[in-house]
This record gives C-alpha cells, sequence and structure tokens, in this order.
C-alpha cells in the first residue's frame, strides 16, 4: 500500500449544497472532523421566500425551481459562520463540494469578467445579480420536461440507447433536457447564455473565480456524456441544443483540482492563496466517497430530501430505472444509483398527517404495528414519483390472500381501513419493498451490508425496518451528512493526487486505520430472521405487481 501522506496540521472544507441546506464539514490530516455548520435556506435566507429550499411553479406543472443567488449567498454566510467557530481558513489547503446532482446555471454572456473581478469588501451576492440569465435554476425535483426527454430519446434511437450511451434514460431532471427545453421555449435566453454550470461546477466557478469544468461523475446526471468514454456524447448534444458543447466547456475527473481559490476568499476569509478548489461532483457520488463505499455488495441507503440507493460494480447494465455513472473515486468502475423523490418530505408528511407531527410517535407507530402489517400496503407520492414515473396520489390495498391472483386478491379499501400506525408502517415498508424490488431488477448484487445516512438514517425503527426488508445488517456513519463528509475526504484525495502527480486509490488514505478516522461505520439494525426475509420477498412481487399495474393505469411515458 502506498504511503498516502496528509500533511500534519493541515484541514479539509467540503461543503453540501443540497435542497434545503448548505452544509460544511472540515477534516483534520487524521480524516477526523474538526467542525462542522449548516446554513437551512428556509429559515436562515428568509427573503428568499423558498419551501423547502424550492419554489413549486403553481401556474406550470412540473416546474420546481430554486433561486440561484441563494446558493451564492449561502456560501458567504456558512464562511461566514465558519469564521466565527474560528476555524483556521488558514490551515485549508483543499476545498471540494458536492452538489444536489442535476440542477442547473444559466451565466449570462459577459459574466465571466464579473465572476473573475469578484471585489472581496463587497458581498459576492450584490455583485452577481445580473450575472445569470435565468434566475432560477431548474433542481432535481423538476419534472416539467417531459416532452423533451421524448424528443431526445427519439433523436438518439430511444430510451435503452440513450441509456446505454449516457448512463440513464432522458429524466424530466436532468440538465439535458432542462437545457433543451430553454432552447426550444425562451430561444432568445438560451442565446444569451455563455456558459452552463451544474450546482457542483456552479460552487467550484464561484471559489476559483473563473468557470470550473463539469466532473465526469455529474456530467453523467445529464444525458449528454458518453459514460464510457467519460467525454460529450456527440449524437445526445445534438439531439438537445445547437452549440451547447461550448457553453458547457469541458469535463474533468473529480479527483482533479479546479484552480487555486480566489482572491475574493483569501481577502474575506484569509484563506492561503495556495489552497486547492478540487472538482466539485454530486451529492450522491460523494456520499459514496463518505461513505468508504468500494466493494460491491456494499448498500448505501441516502435518506435525505430524496431517498438514493447506490452501489458500485464494473459491470453496470443499461437500463430504464437505475443510472450509472463513473465512479466518483476511482478511474474505473462505475456507480449504480436509483432514485425517489418521495423521501423526507413525503414521510414528513405522513409523520404530520397521522403521527402527531412527532418522530416520536411516527417510531412508536412502526413499533407497535406487526411486520408485513397484516397485508395493508400503500404507494405514497405526495410529489410525482421518478421511480416508478407515477404523479402525486395515494393508493393504499389491502392483500387479503398473499398467494392469490393479484388483481382478484386486492381490494381498495376506505381510508378509514389503515389507521394511523398502520398508515406508518405501509408508509415505511412500501419505501424499502420498492428499493429491495428495483435494486434487485437493475441486477444489484444482493447486500451484504447496508450502510444508511442522511437525515431519516438517525431514526433507529427505520433502520429496523431497513434490516427486516433486506435481511442484512444496518450500519450508520457517525453523522448523517456523508455528502459535506464525503466532499471533505475528495478534497484531501484531490490534494493527494495532485500533490502526486497521478491517481491514487482513496482507500490508501484510511485503509488500516479506519476506526481511527470520523468515517468509521457502526452496527445500528441487525438482519431480521430469514423467514421473515422471505416472506417480504412475496410482499415485495405483489406490490411490483401492484405498481406496474398504477404504470399501465397512470404512468406518463
Ligand atoms: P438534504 O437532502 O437536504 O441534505 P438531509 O439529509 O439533511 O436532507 O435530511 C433532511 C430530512 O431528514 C428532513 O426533511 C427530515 O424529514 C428528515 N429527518 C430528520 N430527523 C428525522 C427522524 N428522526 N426520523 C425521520 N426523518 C428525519
Ligand atoms: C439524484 C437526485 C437527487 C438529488 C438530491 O439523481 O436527483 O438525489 O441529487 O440532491
Amino acid at each position: 500500500m502506498e504511503d498516502c501522506y496528509l500533511p500534519q496540521d493541515s484541514l479539509f472544507l467540503g461543503f453540501d449544497c443540497s435542497t434545503q441546506s448548505m452544509k460544511a464539514t472540515v477534516l483534520d490530516s487524521n480524516l477526523k472532523i474538526v467542525t462542522s455548520e449548516i446554513v437551512s435556506f428556509d429559515s436562515e435566507l428568509p427573503h428568499y421566500k423558498t419551501k423547502d429550499g424550492v419554489y413549486r411553479d403553481p401556474c406550470v406543472d412540473g416546474r420546481i425551481v430554486s433561486p440561484t443567488l441563494m446558493w451564492v449567498e449561502a456560501l458567504d454566510l456558512i464562511l461566514k459562520r465558519l469564521v466565527k467557530l474560528k476555524l483556521d481558513f488558514g490551515k485549508i489547503v483543499a476545498v471540494s463540494g458536492s452538489g444536489q446532482q442535476h440542477g442547473s446555471v444559466y451565466w449570462k454572456n459577459g459574466s465571466l469578467a464579473k465572476l473573475t473581478l469578484l471585489d472581496s469588501k463587497r458581498a459576492m451576492v450584490d455583485q452577481l445579480g445580473d450575472a445569470f440569465s435565468i434566475k432560477e435554476s431548474p433542481i432535481w425535483m423538476d419534472s416539467s420536461s417531459t416532452q423533451q426527454c421524448k424528443e431526445i430519446e427519439k433523436a438518439v434511437g430511444g430510451a435503452l440507447e440513450l441509456s446505454r450511451l449516457s448512463g440513464s434514460r432522458a429524466h424530466e431532471r436532468y440538465a439535458g433536457p432542462q437545457i433543451r427545453k430553454i432552447f426550444e421555449m425562451q430561444p432568445e435566453v438560451y442565446r444569451d447564455t455563455e456558459r452552463i454550470s451544474l450546482v457542483s461546477s456552479f460552487m467550484a466557478s464561484l471559489l476559483i473565480g473563473a468557470y470550473a469544468c463539469i466532473d465526469e461523475t455529474d456530467g453523467a446526471g445529464m444525458n449528454l456524456m458518453d459514460i464510457k468514454r467519460r467525454t460529450w456524447c456527440k449524437i445526445a448534444l445534438q439531439a438537445t441544443a445547437p452549440g451547447l458543447e461550448k457553453r458547457l466547456g469541458k469535463l474533468a475527473p473529480a479527483h482533479a483540482v479546479a484552480g487555486f481559490i480566489a482572491p475574493y476568499f483569501v481577502e474575506r476569509f484569509h484563506f492561503n492563496k495556495n489552497c486547492l478548489v478540487v472538482q466539485w461532483s454530486g451529492d450522491n457520488p460523494n456520499s459514496l466517497a463518505g461513505l468508504t463505499i468500494n466493494t460491491p455488495g456494499d448498500l448505501a441507503i441516502s435518506l435525505g430530501t430524496s431517498d438514493t440507493v447506490f452501489g458500485i460494480t464494473s459491470d453496470p447494465q443499461p437500463s430504464l430505472e437505475g443510472h450509472v455513472f463513473p465512479n466518483p473515486v476511482d478511474t474505473e468502475g462505475y456507480m449504480v444509483m436509483l432514485v425517489y423523490k418521495n423521501g423526507s418530505l413525503t414521510r414528513e408528511d405522513v409523520r404530520n398527517c397521522y403521527a402527531d407531527k412527532s418522530w416520536e410517535v411516527f417510531s412508536t407507530y412502526l413499533q407497535q404495528t406487526p411486520p408485513l402489517n397484516g397485508g395493508k400496503i400503500g404507494f405514497y407520492y405526495k410529489e410525482h414519483e421518478i421511480l416508478p414515473p407515477l404523479p402525486a396520489g395515494l393508493h393504499r390495498y389491502i392483500l387479503e390472500n398473499f398467494t392469490g391472483d393479484i388483481l382478484d386478491g386486492l381490494s381498495e379499501r376506505e381510508v378509514e381501513e389503515f389507521d394511523p400506525p398502520s398508515e406508518v408502517r405501509a408508509l415505511i415498508e412500501g419505501q424499502f419493498l420498492s428499493m429491495r424490488a428495483h435494486a434487485e431488477r437493475c441486477g444489484m448484487p444482493s447486500p451484504k451490508r447496508i450502510i444508511a445516512t442522511g437525515g431519516a438514517s438517525a431514526n433507529l425503527s427505520i433502520l429496523n425496518s431497513i434490516a427486516s426488508i433486506f435481511g442484512c445488517d444496518v450500519y450508520t456513519v457517525q453523522r448523517p451528512d456523508s455528502a459535506s463528509l464525503g466532499a471533505a475526504l475528495r478534497a484531501a484525495h484531490g490534494w493527494l493526487c495532485n500533490e502526486r502527480g497521478s491517481f491514487v486509490p482513496i482507500s490508501c488514505m484510511y485503509m488500516d486505520k479506519l476506526e481511527k478516522t470520523s468515517l468509521s461505520c457502526k452496527l445500528s439494525a441487525t438482519a431480521g430472521d430469514r423467514e421473515l426475509v422471505t416472506r417480504y420477498g412475496l410482499l415485495m412481487k405483489k406490490r411490483v405487481e401492484i405498481e406496474n399495474c398504477l404504470v399501465q393505469k397512470l404512468g406518463r411515458w
């Protein structure tokens, strides 16, 4: 194993610009957390008037955006908070970050000059007010580009072909269909755009005071990149919009250095001028890094605003439901992922309706009710769902007979038949049975261990349900914000690769001393009995059949 020495007394800063908040985590050279901070968009930047960090457009079906400037202001604010915590910025040798995946930012013609010449005496937000041709960035929750998805798939030879080329079929939230929508509906705005960034490369651009490259892993979440070659895919570019390649700039590996930190940050926060900014990437890829996932069979379940399931493989299969990205922490291999839009916000909704708005009551209900819920199952979609593509809505069923014919065997009953505790269990079992079913369908290996992260991984009763449904142990990390932790780890990794002049495996930084770092995980829920796992398997199959019926009846594709 190579010697992966990080200089004593140095610090590594990782951000996470997510849907509801901006987070920061600082690691020392032993990969221990020194400090962390969070800025919640709704409550701490109330003048943007977001709800859950976003605007849901009441006039345009499925349009969900966030104000780009809010992210700019949040960066300044979180750095000010870190100053208050007496963080020694001079010791930070590398910075990186996570962005919510797929969200895109549109820089107006002539904005590079504004970015390069930021004056450290005035807040960034006051200098970039006029820098964007679109002030509200489409984000991952948006589902308003169905038409463009269809057009792009048709132009490249179908959904599966696009998935084979770019790692995913066309998805409304992906930047490619969003860009095409802007090109079609606001051609003058598209013409007035000199650069398109993802949230990740946008934040890196602020930090280096120039346009940063899009990294190859987050770039794969656009329906525009050839995942095998790690280059822009000509046919997808052509199917999306003219003159796109020059607006996207170049791609770079996630471990590459984007540049030195800009004078704005050196003068305003006293960063060392030699501090490196390592390419930012998506929040899920950085979580994969932060959870130290590097063996097939390790499965991560992230329970944040969205729920995601991911692991690594050397042999990804193109599919219509999963996503394939280049491995963010290696030059070889792939990350495979499933994404649900109805994650924490839907759990909160059910908690608020049925469990006195309290996680404690929610957990008690989950503990009180028997596994399999007496055949009561539910599909809870507060928002239009991605997996499967179904509109917002609530569908409850009671399976009378587990072995009977699916449509004869189930009856859709009145809401009253579900008391509050079984409502909670139906939601949780439904969410995790769906994950188990789709992970199997995508060819992900049966998990040997699951690592849970994200806000809801703090809930032990949820973790117990996961362990029973998947039939394997569930681990948690010391802190649920693995995306900013992973970003700090990737900052260290990028620094090391740069120092060496070539790629080194990320694991060499923590191998053999994992338990001494802040990356170690602990066993939080143990696998349930095998018989229950088998019975959950049967319930899962029934649920898939019902899901398929719902998609046939209500799906939009
Ligand atoms: P983000 O995707 O914005 O980074 P987080 O990972 O920070 O989201 O997760 C935030 C979510 O965590 C909240 O929306 C909340 O519903 C959920 N959460 C927090 N505590 C609990 C709990 N004890 N049980 C279930 N969910 C929780
Ligand atoms: C991933 C996705 C979400 C966002 C949330 O494809 O859409 O998980 O990354 O921030």
